[in-house]
């Protein structure tokens, strides 16, 4: 049977709906209690509400740090209904139970992602929330707990259909909502800590991350999967706005997020079309266009359900371009009204809108999973340095050789260890991806751009005359080599082998350009 609500506590930072939901709990006779603020709210609204303060006869002191933590309210809240121990408790100090708790927490997230000084965000740590949050959790069997205006609806469609109660499976979803709610809030505190005091890797990592959607299935359809987002607010998938298109599947979320990333890395406008993780079609171009057929040139067999990641705002000149290829996601800041409307026409293509490029040079960390544990590291945000540059063979690269290559080594950066990436005018002409050999990489690297260059009715290699990157050293001359053989003509790669002298003869032999960056970029 539903628990009636007699009385609630209502103390919320984030003010949204909170008339409403007054309103709504004041038709069903329930007696509001509130803090300060949220008191004020709700009187100016005419709701009828008796101050906390008034409640517990003990006054909100210290700045409001000591509000609500008093036995008079988690008597109230942690009372358990059928113990005649606790009846009598409360009789005895005059406690009245609280059955519904409305709390939404100190923007602690929003306070220190503004800048806020160090006293400021430690102000913004809210405790007595999250007691009342933590205490009401516990005594579900009788107490139901709200943390955010998004559960109101459910809140105000439970108390309408069990005549002004709550169910037991309702308060008991909304009970271990409420603690990951507080895990995550503390995780958070815990982590920005940890960062004031220059600890990159605190002794216990824990993540501050709350479910934003289940999904329909992980990268199988036998496994389980969850999205989980951070609050962390970079463009990407899980900033963007969704404005068309099927839901995002576990793999679309991930092999979005790579090719929006490298998109980023790009200041002319830009086209990246990935397939499992891995770029099969990178371009700059004067206009997005430009850039899409060049990037479609690369590997238009790979590109069908691919994922297309574009710099600059999506306009109808590219819709019409994508014909009827047939695309998973379009991952763009922006769009036309115009492409919107073109685009509207394939339903099912998913389509997220980011409102921003994000910074490639952003630190952030990256979390992966083993048996056991998680690995944590910090993102690879490094870029090449120009003046880190360093030409050692014989012939110099050629000014737009020099710009083609920094173009492939940033997207080397970006295609699973082993890369190989050749390019040519701004566009990739063939990549060679996740290969255990570098030489196997380098291959397959220049079998793709043949093979392009067939489609195209080409006469010889897109790679002839290409220049290519390698994401970490050669340890012998043989990957090299295998470059020259397909035709490239300059070469940028990390250096730093042992055999480096061997690799440099060779090159030179070979009458290849070559320019080491003193960095690599393994990606796994
Ligand atoms: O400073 S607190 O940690 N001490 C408390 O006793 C307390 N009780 C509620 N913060 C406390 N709160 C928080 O105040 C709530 O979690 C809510 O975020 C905020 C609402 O304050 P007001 O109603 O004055 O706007």
């Amino acid at each position: 049977t539903p628990v009636s609500i007699a009385r609630a506590i209502i103390s919320v930072s984030d003010k949204t709906g909170l008339v409403e939901l007054g309103r709504a709990l004041a038709a069903h006779g329930v007696e509001i209690l509130s803090t300060g603020g949220s008191a004020k709210a709700l009187a100016a609204a005419g709701i009828a509400v008796t101050e906390v303060s008034a409640h517990t006869g003990f006054p909100e002191i210290m700045d409001g740090r000591v509000k609500t933590l008093h036995p008079t309210v988690h008597g109230g809240i942690l009372a358990r209904r059928d113990e005649a121990e606790h009846l009598a408790a409360m009789e005895r100090h005059a406690i009245r139970p609280i059955d519904l708790v409305i709390v939404n927490l100190y923007p602690f997230r929003e306070t220190v992602a503004r800048g806020a000084a160090w006293d400021e965000c430690v102000e913004n740590i809210d405790i007595g929330g999250p007691a009342m949050i933590r205490a009401a959790a516990k005594n579900h069997d009788f107490v139901a707990v709200v943390t955010a205006p998004a559960q109101y609806p459910a809140l105000l469609e439970e108390l309408s259909a069990h005549g002004g109660g709550t169910t037991l499976p309702l308060r008991r979803r909304l009970a271990a909502e409420a603690y990951a709610h507080t895990a995550a809030y503390d995780a958070a505190v815990a982590g920005w800590m940890a960062a004031q005091a220059g600890e990159t890797f605190p002794a216990t990592f824990v993540a501050a991350a709350e479910r934003r959607q289940v999904l329909r299935y992980g990268e199988n359809p036998h496994q389980q999967a969850a999205f989980y987002t951070t609050g962390e607010q970079r463009a990407g998938v899980a900033t963007a706005r969704q404005v068309q298109g099927k839901e995002l599947s576990f793999n679309n979320f991930n092999d979005t997020d790579a090719a929006f990333e490298l998109a980023a890395e790009f200041v002319q406008p830009a086209v990246v079309i990935v397939k499992h993780a891995n770029p099969c079609g990178v371009a700059t171009g004067a206009t997005i266009l430009d850039a899409w057929g060049r990037a479609l040139a690369c590997d238009p067999v790979s590109a069908f359900g691919g994922i297309v990641a574009i710099n600059r705002p999506l306009d109808k000149a590219l819709v019409d371009a994508f014909g009827k290829l047939f695309l998973e996601v379009i991952i763009a800041p922006d769009a036309t009204e115009e492409a919107m409307a073109a685009l509207a026409r394939k339903a099912n293509l998913r389509l997220l809108l980011t409102g921003g490029m994000p910074d490639p040079a952003a630190a952030a960390m990256n979390l992966r999973s083993v048996a056991g544990g998680y690995l944590l590291q910090t993102r690879d945000a490094r870029a090449i340095d120009p003046a880190a540059l360093q030409v050692v063979t014989k012939r110099q690269p050629t000014p737009q050789e020099m710009a083609d290559l920094v173009f492939a080594f940033t997207i080397a950066k970006h295609v699973k260890s082993n890369a190989i990436v050749y390019a040519r005018d701004g566009a990739t002409v063939g990549i060679g991806a996740g290969q255990m050999s570098r030489v196997d990489s380098a291959r397959m690297a220049a079998w793709k751009a043949e093979e392009a260059g067939r489609i195209a009715g080409l006469t010889e290699s897109p790679a002839k005359g290409a220049v290519a990157a390698s994401d970490a050293f050669f340890p012998f001359a043989d990957g090299l080599l295998a470059t020259a053989a397909a035709g490239a003509t300059a070469v940028i790669q990390p250096g730093g082998s042992m055999r480096d002298a061997e690799v440099i003869a060779a090159a030179d032999e070979a009458g290849l350009a070559m320019v080491l960056t003193g960095h690599r970029h393994f990606r796994h």
